[in-house]
């Protein structure tokens, strides 16, 4: 699994080995490519600091620990902060694709429900081995509420554009959820302004003017200080 987090993001990337995961974040983070086929042995970790095109500052980590399971505890704590996953499979590899279902579900288990998941169907350059159409793979992606898009991290194809499709749909997210809770907060009550009382006559209803006033202050200051409270409470951030 490979993790990619801003200060609010946080992006995973997901797949069985050898699909392509390590040289998409090398890809899109140093514009590297390694042609040798290196499995992981033990867990594959990589860790950098990109700047993407709208100048997002992006931390990127690759956490990958080749499905073994004695990693599977430490792995679901990456899921945990995920706002993003990118599912990557071979399209040259079958199984590949038909182990997506695999992925999804680790995610529906331990990453947060309203993760935004891209299907990311990787290696197009092979054209002559490929045995995952567009067509099905992009079918599978809508029929499961998923974006798609197919890569090719040795020709730098649509690398760029994958984990842009990324952050540009946990930004649109966070945009709806904050204009959500915008519409719900309790627009703020104006504070009745209390009136000075005028001495009277009667020094006793002077006395009891002067208790209302005070009783009035003591509102106006209250109600003041809880519409402050309502107005700078910070605004919840999507997590
Ligand atoms: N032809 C081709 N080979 C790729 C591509 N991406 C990765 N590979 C190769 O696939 C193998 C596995 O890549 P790697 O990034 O280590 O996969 P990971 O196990 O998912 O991290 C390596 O030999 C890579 O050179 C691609 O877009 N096209
Ligand atoms: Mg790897």
């Amino acid at each position: 699994m490979l993790s990619l987090s801003t200060s609010s993001d946080s992006i995973l990337i997901t797949g069985n080995s050898n699909v392509g995961k390590t040289n998409l974040a090398s890809r899109y983070a140093s514009n590297e490519f390694r042609e040798e086929t290196r499995s992981t042995i033990g867990v594959d970790f990589f860790h950098c600091d990109v700047t993407t095109r709208d100048g997002t500052e992006v931390k990127l980590q690759l956490w990958d620990t080749a499905g073994q399971d004695r990693f599977k505890a430490l792995s679901k704590g990456y899921y945990r902060g995920g706002h993003a996953a990118l599912v990557v499979y071979d399209v040259t590899k079958r199984r590949s694709f038909d182990e997506v279902p695999k992925w999804l579900e680790e995610l529906k288990q331990f990453a947060p429900k309203d993760i935004i998941m891209i299907l990311v169907g990787n290696k197009t350059d092979l054209k002559t081995m490929r045995q995952v159409a567009t067509s099905e793979a992009k079918k599978y992606a809508e029929h499961n509420g998923m974006l798609f898009l197919e890569t090719s991290a040795r020709e730098n194809d649509n690398i760029s554009q994958a984990f842009q499709m990324a952050t540009n749909a946990v930004h649109n997210q966070q945009r709806k959820k904050l204009e959500e809770s915008a519409k719900d907060e309790v627009p703020s009550r104006t504070p009745i302004e209390p009136k000075l009382p005028r001495p009277t006559e009667s020094s006793s209803s002077y006395a009891d003017d002067i208790c209302r006033t005070v009783l009035d202050v003591f509102f106006y200051e209250t109600s003041a200080l809880v519409n402050c409270n309502k107005n700078n409470r910070p605004r919840s951030t999507f997590l």
